[in-house]
């Protein structure tokens, strides 16, 4: 950093942010080459605690499509079991009167399939990154959500709901893994990945060893998640041919081919086997 861009930027956010000067800092070691307009703008909104203003909107094309989906499991759902929470009475007295379960294949009764990533493979484009963080919590000593995903440079915020100590242990492949604990309630680290990593990794609690969760790292925001229903949308979809691929933890992952013309909406389904 020349010496010019220095005061010029210590004198912006004394000026401006004196609250945020602490994080301007890292922020500049991240962001070195980029303006100074940029960095305050990342600065302020990372800064604060306050409820982030709605994320840009990316540019909605009139002849957008939209994917939906239905995801299920065939045959006998296979039983997850209670877990044993006793190793620390606090995760355990959060689930007093109803045990918390395994979360490994979560299946409805009519064998719908949750917590399946959903997401296009072959898509180009620019697409722009959410300022919003995307939070995942640790409550009750589990992980809300249990499947989700960022996009590259989209900040990740970890928050610890729990009176007791977790740690955040990711382990992705092409990203680099940290492993951070958070000893005291309402702790929130955040994070940003600077790699596309589509296929999820897992992120687990050193301290607890059945809290676990999955996060993929995106280069468009093209992905869905299925919920306890089974179902899932992707919209806002450019016209055109695509690979859409169907993750489970469990059951490994499956792709199909899909057209989608100017305004179309189609139905997809995957049916995933023990
Ligand atoms: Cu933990």
């Amino acid at each position: 950093m020349t010496m010019k861009k220095f005061v010029t930027m210590l004198f912006a956010s004394t000026l401006l942010f004196s609250i945020a000067c602490g994080k301007g800092k890292e922020a500049s070691k991240q962001d070195q080459g980029e303006d100074d307009e940029t960095q305050t703008t990342t600065t302020a909104a990372t800064a604060s605690n306050a409820p982030a203003a709605a994320p840009a909107a990316a540019p909605v094309s009139a002849d957008a499509a939209t994917l939906t989906g239905l995801v299920k499991f065939e045959g006998a759902a296979p039983k997850m079991n209670t877990i044993q929470m006793s190793a620390d009475p606090y995760c355990q007295s959060q689930h007093g009167g109803a045990p918390a379960t395994e979360e490994d294949a979560v299946v409805g009764p009519a064998g719908e399939l949750a917590n399946v990533f959903v997401y296009i493979k072959d898509i180009k484009g620019n697409f722009p990154t959410p300022s919003t963080a995307v939070t995942i919590e640790q409550k009750g000593c589990q992980y809300h959500p249990h499947v989700n995903a960022v996009m590259v440079g989209q900040p990740l915020a970890i928050k610890n709901d729990d009176a007791t100590l977790h740690n955040i242990h990711a382990m992705p492949t092409a990203n680099s893994q940290f492993n951070e604990g958070q000893p005291i309630q309402g702790m929130v680290s955040t994070k940003k990945l600077d790699k596309v990593e589509m296929t999820p990794f897992k992120i687990k609690c050193d301290v607890h060893g059945w809290m676990k969760s999955y996060m993929a790292v995106m280069p468009h925001p093209f992905f869905a998640v299925s919920q306890t229903n089974g179902t899932f949308t992707i919209s806002n979809l450019p016209p055109g041919q695509y690979t859409v691929v169907a993750w489970h933890e469990k059951y490994g992952q499956q792709e199909q081919r899909v057209t989608v013309g100017a305004k179309e909406s189609k139905a997809l389904s995957f049916t995933f086997k023990g």
